[in-house]
């Protein structure tokens, strides 16, 4: 089964968008709605379990005396303040505040180069996709991909496979015809339900989590590649299509 294209997560994976980006943008947020909250560094690392930002914050609400108790109230208070998050995320974004991982313009080049489909599976905002990939690859980014899948696509945050399922049949293939790039467990729990085999980079996050089931993975995409027992020096996609098939017919 050839490799006909990568599905590439967003957050932690294409660039370290968490501590530096959504992070800093939820407490200026928290600030410009007169909120004492806080997220620190350790704070959000625990908070990055619940994936998505709205759902984060309405979990994080759950052990704050101060916030509204009726969930209604919540739920409003909760979508204002993801909202403007968000337009603070895109400055920050449009600032120079996020570079890319190691290696991640060099393989979508690669692929551009090399006519290997690429779409986006991510649970973040499409505007904080927009903003983010405006910032780093130019304003004609979203040419270079088969599908972008979102958050508002795809309502179902990971680790449920919706994302990974739709940008599937966007891309008009089947699971095993593609390799999901992700930094996180919910994020390789996704694609491995929705049957993509995985190769994983952990964002810095997750750099202690546990990743079985994984098919392959690399401190980040310029290092050493083990994929099920072989390995490559880095992530290429000639390596990717090496190891790929290798995986499929073993
Ligand atoms: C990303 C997320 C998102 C971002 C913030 O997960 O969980 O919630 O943290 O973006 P993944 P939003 O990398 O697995 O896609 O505030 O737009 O949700
Ligand atoms: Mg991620």
């Amino acid at each position: 089964m050839p490799l006909r294209a990568l599905i590439w997560d967003v957050d932690g994976t294409v660039a370290e968008t968490e501590r530096d980006g959504h992070r800093v943008a939820f407490n200026q947020a928290f600030q410009a709605f007169g909120l004492p909250w806080r997220w620190d560094v350790a704070h959000y690392g625990e908070l990055l379990r619940v994936a998505g930002g709205y759902e984060r914050l309405l979990f994080d609400m759950q052990a704050r005396a101060d916030a509204p108790g009726p969930l209604a109230e919540r739920s409003r208070l909760a979508r204002a303040l993801h909202q403007c998050k968000n337009r603070l995320y895109a400055d920050l974004v449009a600032g120079g505040a996020i570079r890319a991982r190691p290696g991640v313009h060099r393989l979508m080049h690669e692929c551009l180069a090399l006519g290997l489909a690429q779409a986006v599976a991510t649970t973040t905002s499409r505007a904080n996709v927009e903003a983010l990939f405006t910032r780093l690859f130019g304003g004609q980014w979203r040419k270079g991909f088969g599908a972008v899948v979102c958050a508002e696509d795809a309502p179902e945050k990971k680790p449920h496979p919706q994302a990974y399922l739709l940008a599937l049949g966007q891309l008009g293939i089947t699971a095993a015809d593609a390799l999901a790039l992700e930094d996180s467990p919910n994020g390789l729990m996704a694609a491995s339900v929705a049957g993509v085999p995985t190769l994983v980079t952990p964002s810095e996050y997750f750099g202690g989590a546990s990743f079985d089931g994984c098919a392959g993975l690399c401190d980040d995409l310029e290092g050493p590649l083990n994929w099920r027992g072989a390995s490559a020096p880095r992530v290429d996609v000639s390596s990717l299509r090496r190891l790929h098939a290798a995986g499929m017919s073993a």
